[in-house]
C-alpha cells in the first residue's frame, strides 16, 4: 500500500477530502473547481509518482483564494503525516526542471522546520481560472503545514502556463526524491537524531 493518509478538513470556505500515497504510481482523481489548479496537481501527483485523491468544495464565488490555499494546507498536512516518523528517508531533494524556454529550480529540506523561499515572478494576473499570485500562496502553505524547507526560483522563463507548470513539477520531481527511502539511512538523516 505504501505510506500514504487520507484527511479532511472542513471549514466555513472549503470542505476538502484528500487521499495521497507517496508511494504510488502517478494516479490521481482531482477535482477542485478550477481547471488550471486542477492541470497543475494532475502533473504533480504524475512527475511525483504519487497517487492523490482529492476533492474541493470552496468557496469559488468570492474567489480563488480559500480553495488554493486551504488545498496547499490539506496537502502539507498530508505530506507530513504520510511520512510517518520519516525513518529512511533521503531528506534532500531538487530539481532544475526545464519546459521549453522556462527553467525552474526546486530544493527541499524535509528538515520539520519550516522555510519557504519563492523568486518566481510573473507577467500576467491570471491563467485561465487560475490567479498566478496563488502559486506563492498554496506553496507556503505547503511548506509550513508539512514543515519542509522549499525554496523555489525561477532561472528562467517567459510564459506564464510554462513557469507554473515548471514549479509544480519540479517540486514535484524534489519531492520525489526527498521522500525515497534509502535503507544505508538507519534511523533519520540528522546528527541530531530527529527530523
Ligand atoms: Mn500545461
Amino acid at each position: 500500500m505504501g505510506r500514504s493518509c487520507e484527511l479532511n478538513r472542513v471549514t466555513g470556505e472549503t470542505n476538502i477530502h484528500m487521499n495521497l500515497n507517496l508511494d504510488g504510481q502517478g494516479e490521481s482523481n482531482i477535482k477542485t473547481g478550477i481547471g488550471f489548479f486542477d492541470h497543475m496537481l494532475n502533473s504533480f501527483t504524475r512527475h511525483g509518482f504519487f497517487d492523490l485523491n482529492l476533492s474541493v468544495e470552496g468557496d469559488l464565488d468570492v474567489d480563488t483564494h480559500h480553495t488554493v490555499e486551504d488545498t496547499g494546507i490539506v496537502l502539507g498536512a498530508a505530506i507530513k503525516k504520510a511520512l510517518g516518523d520519516k525513518k529512511s528517508i533521503k531528506r534532500y531533494g531538487s530539481m532544475i526542471l526545464p519546459m521549453d524556454e522556462t527553467l525552474i529550480l526546486c530544493a527541499i529540506d524535509l528538515s520539520g522546520r519550516p522555510y519557504f523561499c519563492f523568486d518566481v515572478p510573473f507577467t500576467t494576473q491570471r491563467v485561465g481560472d487560475f490567479e498566478t499570485e496563488m502559486v506563492k500562496e498554496f506553496f507556503y502553505a505547503v511548506s509550513y503545514a508539512s514543515e519542509m524547507n522549499l525554496h523555489i526560483r525561477k532561472l528562467a522563463g517567459e510564459n506564464n502556463h510554462h513557469i507554473i507548470e515548471g514549479v509544480f513539477k519540479a517540486f514535484a520531481k524534489a519531492l520525489d526524491e526527498a521522500t525515497m527511502l534509502d535503507d544505508r539511512i538507519r534511523g533519520v538523516l540528522s546528527t541530531k537524531g530527529t527530523l
